[in-house]
């Protein structure tokens, strides 16, 4: 065995030991850490940050605040969620729609920011769906999902939504490397020759942040997996660690863990667009979804789109480059001067720090080893700006401060370790309870980090919190790092599997958020906007209710004459005007969820009575001290019944108006 191999043995025994063992290193003092007063924001009193955390596998995104780790919302992105039934309204539905049609589901990894000038602007949160490939941007306005884009050619949407330094774009590359192009059908076998790793430039529009695939590179079949923009001198650059470029399509546990290096992928994005410009990109046929929410209509549109530009890299040069990196690289930082890459590699016993200066120089002076799949390698020696040695084990990712310190995580090790940048010197480590993942400081991806906080998300908790069943609870790990020591304050239990995070201060938000949508200014088709404009319409077999809600009634709360085989919608505008008083809507039998209705809005349940009966609906959230009389009956006929369509409210049996059913 060599030495390069016997260290891959020790280095995967590890990591299988730290499945499997109950106490991983620091777990002597589990109990130890809290100064609890550095969290302690008191009630009535105002976070300082907002902090976005991926739900993982949840689909979700949620958002606490720092540093008291206070939960407040959850969004659904990629997910359906009956509390705000996103998802279950038929508004909302079409936000889901792929080319698989709909997808309600999504592994949700990663969060990034909209930025100006490489520094957070606080207008809209990004984040990836893995499994369906697609990218989400919420609103910061609304804390709600606005736009869903597919991502053709993909698969495995993993390195994503990394974004550049005045949001041009953000990227997304594939995990899985597939077969691309006509033929589809081709052995697993054949994966060295007919598969291709493709990664996606997504534009993000200025005013109002519509995504639109701009471009996609064409690159040999390898994983990507992680990814940044370069910023200030290496603006205009984006940096991909890739790992597999043993190209294995069987056990890549042992098969991708051959090389003794990978690659970091340099990719000159102002080269490409040149090169799109000069009508060097190649039109594909494909199939993706994009689909918008529209705040005046309350609705999404889901349309499929069906051509995008690829541009092949090792046939127009001068646009991607590989750097050698050790051991199946994870994360992918970049600095805040933009100076400084480092790649994590995960079975790798250093980090190595590659210099961007030096990267020009080897690519001026032709100092490669090599090419790879057509595309140049770079020397190692010629890119490093140096290697930090002993860090830890296993290091996953790296966020930094604003004193030129960088922060590591490490996944074997369970630890945070600081070290300087340009000194490369260890300066602190601090154990996490157990296996962390990403860590979090405030702006630590941006040109301006708020280096007050590291927040680690952590994949195990064991002994940390009461014991709930087969599955325990993930966790974030709060350490103050305004001195030379970090220091834990706080732990709390997150939603999902925590993934990456980001954090940014509260006045960027807090001000700008949309207290209730201006009933005059809704467009719904179907909206009521106000009581008299409540009715219900037959048209053949389906039933229009146009209802509204204000506390503490629906209008109308009487309908009669609905038949079996008839289709119900029931499009509840909430006619408040005030900030907070959603009103609900569910009815009995129904097979999807309830409504959440925001004041001015309007939103549809579509009901299929499968019975003969009478029906109660009522509003779910508790509006009024008279939230509990907010209800209403609906009957169902039999298909042949002549009972006639009747609607009322607030009249008595035989007084009920039988007001005309038309448009
Ligand atoms: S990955 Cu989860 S710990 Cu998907 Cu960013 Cu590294
Ligand atoms: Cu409306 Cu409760």
């Amino acid at each position: 065995m060599n030495s390069s191999k016997r260290m891959l043995t020790i280095l995967l025994a590890l990591v299988a030991l730290q499945w499997m063992s109950c106490k991983p290193k620091g777990a002597s003092n589990a109990a130890a850490g809290g100064s609890a007063e550095k969290a302690y924001v008191a009630p009535g009193k105002y976070d300082e940050f907002y902090n976005f955390v991926s739900g993982g596998f949840s689909g979700q995104m949620s958002v606490y605040g720092l540093p008291s780790g206070r939960l407040f919302r959850v969004i659904p992105v990629f997910s359906v969620d009956p509390e705000k039934g996103y998802g279950y309204s038929e508004e909302s539905k079409p936000m889901l729609m792929t080319s698989n049609g709909f997808v309600p589901w999504d592994d949700l990894h990663h969060v990034s920011f909209s930025q100006t000038n490489g520094e957070i602007d606080g207008r809209w949160t990004f984040g990836n769906g893995n499994n369906t490939p697609r990218v989400a941007r919420i609103d910061n306005k609304t804390f709600r999902t606005a736009e869903i884009i597919e991502i053709p050619n993909s698969a495995g949407n993993h390195s994503s939504p990394f974004i550049t330094e005045n949001s041009e774009y953000l990227v997304a590359g594939t995990r899985f490397s597939i077969p691309v192009g006509d033929n589809q059908d081709v052995p697993i076998e054949s994966y060295k020759d007919n598969f291709k790793g493709v990664i996606s430039f997504i534009s993000i529009g200025k005013e109002h942040g519509e995504m639109d695939i701009a471009f996609q590179l064409l690159l040999p079949g390898v994983n990507f997996d992680l990814s940044r923009a370069g910023k200030g001198p290496s603006h205009g650059w984006f940096f991909f660690s890739c790992y597999n470029s043993e190209q294995a399509n069987t056990l890549l546990e042992v098969n991708a863990s051959q090389r003794d290096k990978d690659f970091i992928l340099a990719v000159n994005w102002k080269k490409a667009e040149e090169y799109l410009k000069a009508g060097k990109g190649v039109k594909k046929q494909v199939r993706y979804a994009h689909n918008t929410w529209d705040e005046k209509t309350h609705s999404a549109k889901h349309e499929i789109r069906t051509e995008v530009t690829v541009l092949d890299p090792a046939i127009l040069k001068d646009i991607c480059y590989f750097i050698p990196c050790p051991k199946s690289p994870h994360g992918c930082d970049t600095d805040p001067t933009g100076e400084y890459i480092v790649g994590s590699g995960k079975l790798a016993a250093i980090i190595p720090v590659f210099s961007f200066t030096k990267i020009q120089k080897a690519i001026a002076d032709k100092t490669y080893d090599g090419e790879y799949g057509g595309i140049p390698v770079i020397k190692y020696e010629a890119a490093l700006h140096g290697e930090v040695k002993k860090p830890g084990l296993g290091p996953l990712h790296t966020e930094f401060d604003d004193k030129g310190n960088a922060y590591t995580s490490f996944f074997v090790s369970s630890e945070i370790v600081k070290w300087n940048v340009k000194s490369l010197e260890v300066l602190d480590r601090v154990p996490t309870y157990y296996s962390i993942g990403h860590l979090s400081i405030p702006g630590g991806d941006t040109r301006k980090p708020w280096g007050k906080y590291v927040v680690a998300y952590n994949k195990i908790t064991k002994d940390r919190y009461l014991p709930t069943g087969p599955e325990l609870t993930q966790s974030a790990q709060i350490f103050d790092i305004s001195g030379d020591k970090m220091q834990l304050i706080l732990d709390f239990p997150t939603i999902g599997e925590p993934h990456y995070a980001g954090s940014m201060p509260a006045s960027l938000i807090k001000d700008k958020s949309v207290k209730i949508f201006k009933i005059d200014e809704n467009q719904h088709p179907y909206a009521a906007k106000g009581e008299k404009e409540s009715k219900v319409v037959r048209e053949g077999n389906k039933i229009h209710v146009y209802m509204t809600s204000i506390r503490s009634h629906f209008a109308p709360d009487n309908i009669e004459g609905v038949k079996l085989g008839d289709e119900v919608y029931f499009h509840v505008t909430n006619l408040e005007q005030d900030w907070d008083v959603p009103h609900g809507f569910a009815i009995k039998g129904a097979l999807n969820a309830e409504l959440l209705i925001m004041p001015g809005e309007t939103q549809t349940l579509k009901w299929v009575p499968e019975k003969v009966g009478v029906f109660p609906f009522y509003c779910t959230d508790f509006c009024s001290a008279l939230h509990q009389e907010m209800q209403g009956y609906l009957r169902v006929s039999p298909a042949g019944s002549n009972v006639p369509l009747s609607f009322s409210l607030g009249k008595k049996g035989a007084d009920a108006a039988e007001k005309p059913a038309s448009k």
